[in-house]
């Protein structure tokens, strides 16, 4: 049912697993700030120690190869490498720390993917205005091509940034991650546009200097919830949904996959919103620059995060003010079949991960696909018996073998959310995504796999090729 090569994997990131936050000459991160101010973050947790990864790689080595794992996806802290967010000084005990990892995943036979931003911009970067300043492209993008120069020797599957998406809006517009800023309507707009640049100024540096040698591939990680229409037989509720899935996806997917710039009906939606309010749409979703290197085709691969799922209906906004949520103009809601896992926002929906393959290749011009993230959360008692876990993974990845076999979506990877319990953002550790538990209050942060993970080990072990 799965191709011989497949990428069976599993996937975590900087911030949430490594710890060691000022150790060994590290910069501090927007997150480090962001969780060291009180309110932000269930119980005032942070990720000072998290599952300590930079002092315990070893044990997380064991769990990746305890699974059987073709391909382990981890982020680097840009922060870690480049304390100030430049290349005038470089942390080589950063670098030996990163070094070690991906020649320890080698030598055991997995591949690394590699994503160079998981949420965690430089303090440094942020005090000149972040991802907001046009600038942080440039910044991004010679950061990048020291990581090319550095791990790309070795590392062959990258991501430039993940989630672009949320990153701009919980973290510009609802303000529930770093940098914590709520100012609603356009920011989140420009910080996804310098988002984007910076991907694209990455991939073309990749591209005409590494490409030849190296011989990798370069994506970034877009994020989405299958969205469909509450009432299928309602027009309102099919244009709802396909707008939301163009404000979630096509965002980011659009300019590069398609044309090159926003999806229209995204352009045309923030207009009319913005001309209701007195303004013109061209203040608040910028244009491309034609001084900018262009945007379009600049993935190798499309990479997907999928968790869950939305049904859609057309709805106003009653607030008063220009939002994200008010150019939406539309409400998603729950089905109430769908059982709930952990997280409140986490509607358990397999199937829905099917669909958006099948969209994606529709839309999308058939590109080869690896599903960077997928995964099920654990709240309250422990429970290392996690049958409802083991459950999920089966039925996503039944669903995932059908959009190969009968949807002929050609998917080449799949990485679960998480190898190991970890900082969950804004809900700190109450929220567990591991395949792995970690004991957060044993000072050793002992790893114990769940029954979940000796489920995908058997289902890894059932497909891979050896
Ligand atoms: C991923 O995002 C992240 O890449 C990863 O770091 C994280 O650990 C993982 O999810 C699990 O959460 O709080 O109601 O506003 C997945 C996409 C989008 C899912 C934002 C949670 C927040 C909903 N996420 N969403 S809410």
């Amino acid at each position: 049912m799965f191709p011989r090569d497949f990428a069976w994997g599993a996937a975590t990131s900087a911030y949430q697993i490594e710890g060691g936050w000022q150790t060994d000459g590290k910069g501090p991160s927007i997150w480090d700030t962001f969780c060291h101010e009180k309110g932000r973050v269930f119980g005032n947790q942070n990720g000072d120690v998290a599952c300590n990864s930079y002092e315990l790689w070893e044990k997380d080595l064991e769990c990746i190869q305890q699974l059987g794992l073709t391909h382990y996806r981890l982020s680097l802290s840009w922060a870690r490498l480049l304390p100030d967010g430049t290349t005038r000084n470089v942390n080589q005990r950063g670098v030996q720390y990163y070094n070690r990892v991906i020649d320890d995943l080698l030598a055991c036979n997995v591949s690394p993917m590699v994503s160079l931003y998981h949420f965690d911009l430089p303090q440094a970067i942020q005090d000149l205005g972040g991802w907001k300043s046009p600038g942080v492209a440039t910044l991004f993008d010679n950061y990048a091509k020291f990581c090319f120069q550095t791990f790309g020797d070795r590392v062959k599957l990258w991501i430039t940034i993940n989630e672009p998406q949320v990153c701009a809006k919980l973290g510009h517009e609802v303000g529930i991650h770093a940098p914590g800023l709520k100012e609603k309507g356009t920011t989140a707009y420009l910080v996804g546009h310098n988002m984007l640049r910076a991907h694209a100024m990455a991939w073309h540096s990749y591209n005409s200097t590494y490409r030849i040698t190296q011989n990798g591939a370069v994506s970034l990680a877009l994020n989405s919830d299958w969205l469909e229409p509450l009432d299928p037989g309602r027009s309102e509720d099919v244009t709802s949904a396909e707008r939301d899935l163009i404000f979630t996806l096509g965002w980011f997917a659009w300019p590069v996959f398609v044309t090159g710039d926003y999806p229209e009906l995204m352009r045309s939606s923030i207009e009319t919103q913005s001309k209701m309010m007195g303004y013109s749409g061209e203040l608040r979703l910028p244009r491309f620059s034609i001084d900018d290197p262009p945007i379009l085709g600049t993935a190798d691969f499309f990479a997907l995060n999928y968790y869950t799922s939305r049904k859609v209906k057309s709805g106003g906004c009653s607030e008063q003010i220009l939002s994200m949520k008010r150019d939406l103009a539309a409400e998603e809601v729950l089905d109430p079949s769908w059982p709930i896992c952990g997280v409140s926002w986490l509607a358990v929906v397999p199937n829905g991960l099917r669909k958006l393959l099948k969209y994606i290749k529709d839309v999308f011009n058939n590109p080869t696909i690896y599903i960077t993230e997928n995964g099920f959360a654990q709240v309250g008692p422990l429970q290392i018996e996690d049958v409802e876990r083991c459950k999920f993974y089966k039925s996503t990845i039944l669903e995932v073998a059908k959009a190969i076999e009968e949807d002929e979506v050609n998917v080449r990877g799949y990485f679960a959310w998480s190898l190991m319990d970890n900082f969950e953002w804004a809900d700190g550790f109450s929220a567990r995504f591991g395949l792995f538990h970690v004991d957060f209050s044993d000072p050793e942060l002992r790893r114990t796999i769940y029954q979940s993970g000796r489920e995908y080990a058997k289902i890894i072990s059932k497909y891979k090729s050896v």
